[in-house]
């Protein structure tokens, strides 16, 4: 049905091979020393209903450090002294199960098929933890995660306390791994990159796929089906995020994701929608008219937002902070509301905290892109903006948002209930801004040619 789009994607990237999942767990582990206990725990299932579960998706951290997808898994590092030693705790071999809900690796899959030395059953974690924890000095672990672990973890850290004065053995403090790994997980290898540009090429052609079927009369639930059919279509995990599907006054709500919705005739809708691919995901959105042609008004909004947006994606650069896309976004859509007499301040003045831009674009310009949508990794280490490294993959999605609905601000006629965000994924190389999601239309030009075209 879509094999265009199955052939401008390309072929499948490798996964991340066993060789990058020994060489994090490498990077993680030389930041600690002998007597540490790492523990890397993910959620429990959660119940949908009755005995029905929610898809499961396990911790970004257990996807980093070892791919294991599986629900009841807890990967534990423990160095006595020697060397490291990899264990993972996996969900046993069970025949009836298995009849009802899926084949397991078990406990020998484990062992033979991923990168941890050794693998014991769920049902051992208890004592083999406590064993490890005994033994450990400083604990490293997310408290809240898995609360069989966190009761583990007080239990062994509260009644040792008496072998701890005599014999100076036990858990003394519990540390949160996360600042660690989210450094790690912030510069992307090639293998990340690769599997990165699949994803973004992948939403990419949903949101052409949604263009073309875009006409007056369509509903945005029909759309939201169309983007996550090539989702599916092209072998992804599915959404990275719930997708924002809003024509006329909904493309002006930030996070509209009801999508019920019908697209009407002289309205401009937005759809900001990303897949998760091999642990990966996209986040991509676009703007255009439902009738296939930009009216007068809607063009002078989108071509300030273009504009503004191609400006961000410059400044993303090694050595630039991370916010430098952000003001140099912000400055050009000030420019253009000036121009256009929407804004009656000054450029300065209208780029205050409390300046007049601030009424129709009220967002950040992006955010980090990685194995979470909104990836790890903080912003302004010790108070100062992060510069921008190799390897980063940040959004850059500037906006502006005239929702006449809106009680608190008087918007202006012309311009009433047009919406219009572009974001693209943009990775840092040292050559300059490389658009991982440049296959997507956004000139317009370009987008009126697709627009209503199936
Ligand atoms: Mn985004």
């Amino acid at each position: 049905m879509w094999d265009s789009t199955l052939r401008s994607i390309g072929d499948e990237p490798s996964p991340i091979g066993e060789e990058e999942y020994y060489a994090r767990q490498r990077r993680l582990f030389s930041q600690l020393r002998p007597g540490d206990l790492l523990i890397v725990t993910a959620p429990h299932e959660s119940t949908r209903s009755n005995d029905v579960h929610y898809p499961y998706r396990t911790s970004s951290e257990m996807l980093y450090l070892c791919g294991w997808e599986d629900p009841e898994a807890v990967f534990v590092a423990f160095n006595s002294g020697e060397d490291w030693v990899t264990s993972l705790f996996v969900q046993p071999k069970d025949v009836l199960m298995e009849i009802w809900e899926g084949r397991r690796p078990g406990v020998d899959g484990a062992k033979n098929g991923w990168p941890v030395d050794e693998a014991y059953s769920h049902k051992e974690l208890d004592e083999r933890l406590a064993r490890m924890l005994i033994q450990s000095k400083r604990v490293f672990v997310k408290l809240g995660v898995d609360s069989d672990v966190d009761k583990l973890v007080d239990y062994e850290i509260k009644s040792n306390s008496r072998e701890r004065q005599k014999l100076g053995i036990g858990p003394v403090s519990i540390v949160d791994p996360s600042r660690m790994i989210n450094e790690l997980r912030l510069r992307k290898s090639d293998a990340e990159i690769a599997l990165m540009r699949h994803s973004a090429k992948i939403a990419s052609q949903a949101h052409i796929q949604a263009m073309a079927n875009t006409r007056p009369g369509v509903g945005e639930w029909q759309l939201e089906g169309i983007i996550e059919g090539v989702f599916k279509y092209c072998k992804t995990s599915g959404i990275a995020y719930p997708s924002i599907i809003g024509s006329g006054e909904n493309a002006t709500i930030l996070h509209y994701t009801v999508n019920n919705d019908t697209c009407n005739d002289g309205e401009v809708i937005l759809i900001d929608a990303g897949c998760e691919y091999k642990g990966y995901a996209s986040d991509i959105t676009r703007s255009w008219p439902v009738n296939g042609k930009f009216s007068e008004a809607q063009a002078e909004i989108y071509d300030i937002v273009l504009k503004s947006q191609l400006a961000a994606i410059d400044a993303c650069r090694v050595g630039n902070p991370y916010d430098a896309p952000h003001q140099a976004a912000r400055r050009v859509l000030a420019e253009g509301l000036i121009d256009l007499g929407v804004i009656t301040q000054s450029l300065d003045e209208a780029l205050e905290s409390n300046g007049e831009l601030n009424k129709w674009y009220m967002h950040n310009t992006g955010h980090w892109l990685g194995i979470d949508v909104h990836d790890v990794g903080v912003y302004r280490p010790d108070g100062e903006p992060r510069l921008f490294e190799e390897g980063m993959v940040i959004t850059v999605e500037p906006g502006l948002y005239f929702g006449a609905w809106r009680p608190d601000v008087e918007c202006p006629e012309r311009y009433s209930n047009i919406g219009i965000r572009i974001e693209d994924d943009v990775l840092i190389t040292s050559s300059g801004p490389d658009v991982l999601s440049s296959d997507c239309p956004k000139t317009i030009a370009n987008i009126e040619a697709i627009v209503g075209s199936a």
